[in-house]
């Protein structure tokens, strides 16, 4: 996956990673996402199980956040041992008013939306800059590299311009998690989410794309370390 840990601080991010770390209860299961506001959820979690004994689980959704947790102190389980979560809190990309989201810029949203749909709750963390009237930025798909040329071809299809995803500062494209390439695929404004979604899943070698429906609330964080949610 690409390198999208957290480098410089941003008070925006911060906001609404750590207030999103507040609504989880003691006992929870809690899904934890990838990227750099959900990074300082992970943190802020850490220091609560450090600091106020606070007794949870996590459920990583990448190398990334394994990492991020085990460092902080998060104690870890699978879906396998825990397929029920009771929140699950990630970035996003781009999300509407109707809360529909893009995700996978971090190349993670396969392992996203599984552990996103095991939870009670899916509460998506953000910097102002994401919330746009209509969605617009590409979709990210993830595709079995066998079948990378059918799935490009009914990208284009659909009127979609896909791109295959080149790894940062190598040759090659990138390589996620579970052995797939990522496809981004850009169709302009996206007015009806949910008919696209459809149609890519019905593409043979599609093995997740990155509209979510599945959002209940948005927090988003503010420069002076306020939030909204929607
Ligand atoms: C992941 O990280 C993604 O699905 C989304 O693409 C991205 C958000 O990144 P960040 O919080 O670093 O802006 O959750």
């Amino acid at each position: 996956m690409t390198d999208r840990n957290q480098t410089k601080e941003s008070p925006e991010k911060k906001a609404a990673g750590l207030y999103a770390a507040s609504l989880v209860k003691d006992g929870d299961a809690v899904g934890l996402g990838t990227g750099s506001t959900v990074a300082y959820t992970i943190k802020e979690l850490g220091r609560r199980v450090r600091e106020e004994n606070l007794n949870i689980v996590g459920v990583v959704t990448s190398y990334q956040s394994e990492m991020i947790a085990i460092e902080a102190g998060v104690p870890l389980t699978s879906l396998a041992e825990t397929p029920k979560l009771d929140i699950a809190i990630d970035g996003a990309d781009q999300f509407d008013s109707n809360l529909f989201a893009i995700k996978g810029g971090g190349a993670a949203h396969t392992r996203e939306k599984i552990v996103s749909m095991s939870a009670d709750r899916f509460v998506v963390v953000s910097d102002p800059g994401k919330k746009s009237e209509i969605l617009t930025v590409a979709v990210p798909i993830e595709v079995m590299p066998f079948g990378r040329e059918l799935v490009t071809k009914s990208l284009k299809d659909l009127g979609g311009e896909p791109v295959l995803r080149a790894a940062a500062k190598k040759d090659g494209p990138v390589i996620t998690d579970n052995g797939n390439f990522v496809i981004d695929c850009t169709f302009g404004e996206i007015k009806t989410p949910q008919e696209l979604a459809a149609k890519i899943s019905q593409i043979p070698g599609v093995v997740e794309h990155g509209i979510f429906m599945n959002v209940d609330e948005v927090v988003i964080g503010k420069t002076d370390g306020t939030i909204e949610i929607i």
